[in-house]
């Protein structure tokens, strides 16, 4: 049995010139997998960037599920907790993200893939695939992850077992709630997606993404994972991803901007199939009299920029912070924004149910006010 992972498709992020590339990188990762003649295919969450993708997004998912459908397959899959599912081709399975989440009740894009017969939907629940079991939770609000995982009486089914899952978890975000040992006992693997760097530890995977969100420099290269005894992973085209530290080291911005200007012309005289993206931090303290407001950048090449500055001396640090208390200006704006769209509620309690990633009671809460 050979497993393919990819994870955190995204499909729908991006706007500007980066508009397809969720797609297009979904399209690469579905090929490089049926072309290492995968038998079974596993998503761990984030397929879509949206929990109500737009049309176009579920026209681009399809087309992207189609791609494993139209291959043949005699796989056949017993349900753990669902029904068995017909599938056509080599079969997907799939949890859903943070991003696809719906509150309880609403139909996700996942379960509509599922009834369309794209992909085999799991959440609490498993499927068994010749000897090979899985068993998928959906992801859910951070601060329940913790308990929810260690009530959970999922217990390990078929020759080897795979526990997927979407969330924080420590060592890689150190401040998660969650750590491995919270998790469900006993399965042979564990495969988490959210996390956009991939990690193998032992007989933990994290997938990563197919595509580059926040253009981090640990993003930089895309994988798609192949189980068959061991895990491996292969790498997959993506836009190319460069990362551009700049210390302002006392300079003016003037000279600081020809800096930029040389390491863009750098990029550009390299060889690209698609147009490189490039992420510009500037950091460290400007010359004597230059505050961050003088330091303007403007993008003139054929490439695509975010541009950051963290300035010392500027923005934030210009502002007399002391005695304001960031949770009491959040909750003036989020309660000026209420009343100009007419919602009666208190913002105090969504500004602490939306600290706390509790969108059952965000959702109740706009339920009531309206
Ligand atoms: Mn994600």
């Amino acid at each position: 049995m050979r497993i393919g992972f990819a994870s955190d498709l995204h499909l729908g992020f991006g706007s500007g010139r980066r508009k397809g590339d969720a797609c297009i990188q979904a399209k690469r990762a579905m090929e490089k997998l049926l072309s290492e003649d995968v038998d079974v295919i596993v998503l761990p969450g984030d397929v879509f960037d949206t929990p109500v993708p737009r049309p176009e997004v579920l026209r681009d998912a399809a087309y992207v599920f189609q791609m494993a459908a139209k291959k043949t397959s005699d796989l056949k899959l017993t349900g753990v907790g669902r029904d068995s599912p017909e599938t056509k081709g080599i079969p997907i399975i799939a949890i859903h993200g943070n991003h696809d989440r719906r509150v309880k009740g609403d139909v996700n894009p996942m379960q509509l893939m599922d009834i369309m017969g794209y992909i085999v939907y799991l959440h609490k629940t498993g499927v068994l695939a010749d000897d090979t079991g899985f068993f998928g939770v959906g992801a859910v609000p951070e601060s329940y992850s913790k308990k929810l995982f260690r009530d959970m009486s999922a217990k390990p089914f078929g020759d080897r077992s795979f526990f997927l899952f979407h969330q924080d978890t420590v060592p890689q975000i150190p401040h998660a709630s969650l750590k491995w040992s919270d998790l469900p006992q006993g399965f042979t693997y564990y495969v988490n997606g959210h996390i956009h760097a991939p990690l193998l530890q032992k007989n933990h995977l994290v997938v990563g993404s197919t595509v580059v969100t926040q253009m981090k420099p640990e993003e930089n290269e895309k994988y798609v994972w192949v189980w068959d005894q061991g895990f491996e992973k292969h790498l997959i085209q993506s836009r190319p991803l460069h990362y551009l530290q700049v210390d302002a080291n006392g300079r003016a911005p003037s000279e600081i901007l020809v800096e930029i200007d040389d390491a863009l012309q750098k990029v550009l005289t390299e060889k690209y199939d698609e147009t490189p993206m490039v992420r510009i931090k500037v950091t460290g303290k400007l010359k004597e009299g230059f505050k961050s407001s003088n330091f303007i950048f403007q993008n003139n090449h054929n490439l695509i920029v975010s541009f950051q500055k963290q300035l010392e001396g500027s923005a934030i640090s210009e502002v007399d912070l002391k005695g304001m208390n960031v949770d009491e200006l959040a909750v003036g704006v989020l309660k000026k924004m209420l009343g100009e769209r007419g919602l009666k509620m208190d913002a105090s309690k969504l500004y602490t149910y939306l600290l706390n990633g509790d969108e059952s009671a965000v959702w109740k809460l706009l339920g009531d006010s309206t």
